[in-house]
């Protein structure tokens, strides 16, 4: 029976890669007199390296090595990291970034509904603050576990940060559902045996997502209705508390 939803959050809870991430990052080279800029495309590519001290050191490693700063790479990726996550943090709390449509409603449904509810993300924890402020007073108190950036030693898509939630909240995967974004998320959730819906963004729609119980481009709101993109039949408007209970039960994409 379904008792929780885990929520991955770039990409998923809101889309954050292009806009803001990718932002932040351009702005803390600038900061730093790096003659470095990510564009969309290229960014694309690098987000195949999930978390940003990880993407960092395989671009100054693989992609640019010629760009790469002098000294020891490791005190270099991680004051880079640490500026662009504060920008970051500026860049989201000016509202830059909305929710996703249909996440809002839905975690607010789930909890009426007395769903237990879970992050399991890559991103670094402080990343979290512009989510709970998009989402409303209490939100964090909603979510029972959060597992964010490096509490887990291998980021997705290995599926420890998934299985460090389920440890969390004492439930097994068939217990819950997993919300991702891209095929990276899609194998960590599968990967701890959690059946997964994936809301695609325009970085993910084109890649591999076999596995995924159903594919959508969003979770749908009553007056804005998801489109389905793959997985099992859903002909729904939008993905309410009723709807996934009954996804859960299916036998697809096991
Ligand atoms: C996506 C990631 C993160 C973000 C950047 O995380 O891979 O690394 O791109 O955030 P998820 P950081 O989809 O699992 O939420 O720079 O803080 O890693
Ligand atoms: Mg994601």
């Amino acid at each position: 029976m379904l008792k929780a939803l885990i929520f991955d959050v770039d990409g998923t809870l809101a889309d954050t890669e292009r806009d803001g991430h990718r932002v932040a990052f351009n702005q803390a080279f600038a900061a730093e007199g790096l003659p470095i800029v990510w564009d969309e495309a290229l960014y694309g590519d690098l987000l195949s390296v999930t978390g940003g001290k990880e993407r960092l050191a395989y671009f100054f490693t693989h992609t640019r090595p010629d760009l790469r700063p002098p000294g020891d790479l490791l005190p270099i990726v991680q004051r880079l990291h640490a500026l662009k996550t504060k920008i970051y943090g500026q860049l989201l709390s000016a509202g830059a970034i909305p929710l996703r449509p249909g996440v809002l409603r839905l975690v607010r449904e789930a909890r009426a509904e007395g769903l237990r509810l879970a992050i399991a993300t890559t991103t670094t924890p402080e990343n979290l603050e512009p989510i709970w402020k998009a989402m409303g007073p209490d939100a964090r108190s909603g979510f029972q576990s959060v597992a964010a950036g490096d509490c887990v030693p291998a980021k997705k898509p290995a599926p420890d940060v998934y299985e460090y939630v389920l440890a969390e909240l004492g439930l097994t995967a068939d217990e819950c559902l997993a919300f991702e974004d891209s095929e990276n998320g899609l194998r960590a959730a599968r990967g701890a045996g959690l059946k997964t819906i994936v809301t695609v963004t325009e970085y993910t729609e084109a890649q591999d997502l076999t596995g995924a119980l159903l594919i959508v481009d969003h979770l749908g709101e009553p007056d804005r209705p998801l489109t389905r993109k793959g997985g099992v039949a859903f002909s729904g408007r939008y993905l309410d508390v009723q709807a996934l209970r009954a996804l859960s039960e299916t036998r697809g994409r096991e």
